[in-house]
């Protein structure tokens, strides 16, 4: 799962990727045309507490990779080489300037919007016109007439309210305006505890905004962990902005934790709402997807409760789940399989 922070240059991306990240990436655009790379661990408080519990010898959190994409330069649409980095993630983080001399933040939300659906456009209109030479899938041409329309009227395409089938028929396509997106609106140190504005909400449509301050969170980033409490004390802040950042990403993206729990190891899987117990055990090796028998699933609460599986198993918080199931967030799970 790739997050890319995009946005117009200098707008503090490479300073907030060094905030989440811990890297030391050189932030005033000096390493132009880089984009650097991060893994980062999603903070996940019932993961503590199941390591807590059992005590493994390892623990594994959940992980989110984020790109720092170069800058795009305002006014002059987006180059060949943006549309690449920005083809690459899977959601888009748009970084907003709302730091130091006359911000314009509405406006560079509203500005990247419209180059993304101007992207699309284009390629849909190359389509249709590729349409009247050659015959395409059948309904092709009026689903892309249909969402040429939508374009038009400057509507990005995760909010035109396509069906889940014709998001389907449009995969191939790979439409940027129908990718996630969430809003970081990098303030100043003085506005780092303050909500983001009316005309910033209205121009972010329905999509998150998280506020924070790019370069006090890189700051606390390179504190040890007690000093950090304090530091974020001062600027109103409980946790730093970074977990808050993180978290929304991974909602955003439709993405659940399922956990395995043993021994030597406490780890979070990273899933999709909607997964089946089948697809799910996949992840952990397709071994486990081929010869799977069934799920054992304790809700999550249940096994903070009663501390171990054979408790749960004798209190009847134990659930024999098939293939078909659909896997739940904090599901603690143990697969069954045969090969
Ligand atoms: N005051 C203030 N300055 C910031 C903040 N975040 C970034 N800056 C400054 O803004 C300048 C640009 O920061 P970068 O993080 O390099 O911005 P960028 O978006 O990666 O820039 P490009 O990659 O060139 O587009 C640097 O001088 C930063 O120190 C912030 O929260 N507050
Ligand atoms: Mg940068």
């Amino acid at each position: 799962m790739r997050v890319g922070l995009v946005g117009f240059k200098s707008s503090g991306k490479t300073t907030v990727f060094n905030a989440l990240t811990g890297q030391k990436a050189e932030v005033g655009g000096y390493a132009a045309g880089k984009v650097n790379l991060g893994v980062i661990k999603v903070p996940d408080p019932r993961v503590d507490a199941l390591s807590e519990i059992c005590k493994p010898e390892k623990t594994t959190y959940a992980e989110v990779t984020f790109a720092d994409v170069p800058g795009f330069e305002a006014g002059k649409g987006l180059d060949s080489s943006a549309l690449t980095h920005l083809r690459d993630v899977d959601a888009f983080a748009h970084v907003v300037r709302a730091f130091g001399d006359a911000p314009a933040a509405a406006r560079d939300i509203r500005d990247l919007e419209v180059e993304l659906v101007l992207a699309d456009l284009a390629v849909v209109e190359k389509r249709l016109e590729r349409l009247k030479k050659e015959k395409g899938k059948p309904g092709e041409k009026e689903l892309l007439e249909k969402v040429g329309a939508k374009l038009s009227a400057e509507t990005p395409l995760r909010a035109a309210g396509l069906s889940a089938d014709e998001e389907k028929a449009l995969s191939s396509f790979a439409f940027l305006s129908q990718r996630p997106m969430l809003y970081v609106l990098n303030v100043s140190e003085a506005d780092a505890g303050k909500a983001a504005g009316q005309e910033v909400v209205a121009a972010a449509a329905s999509a998150p905004v998280v506020v924070l301050s790019g370069r006090a969170e890189m700051e606390i980033a390179e504190l040890a962990p007690d000093e950090q409490t304090a530091f974020l004390a001062d600027l109103g802040l409980g946790e730093p902005a970074r977990a808050r950042f993180i978290r929304a990403c991974y909602s955003l993206l439709d993405l659940i934790s399922m956990f395995t729990v043993g021994e030597d190891e406490v780890k979070a899987w990273t899933i999709h709402r909607g997964d089946h117990a089948r697809k799910a055990a996949g992840k952990i090796h397709t071994d486990i997807e081929r010869g799977f028998i069934r799920a054992e699933v304790i809700r999550y609460e249940d096994y903070v409760t009663y501390k171990t599986e054979a408790r749960c198993r004798e209190v009847g918080k134990l659930r024999l789940e098939g293939k078909d199931y659909v896997v739940q967030d904090g599901d603690v799970v143990h697969f069954r399989f045969n090969v």
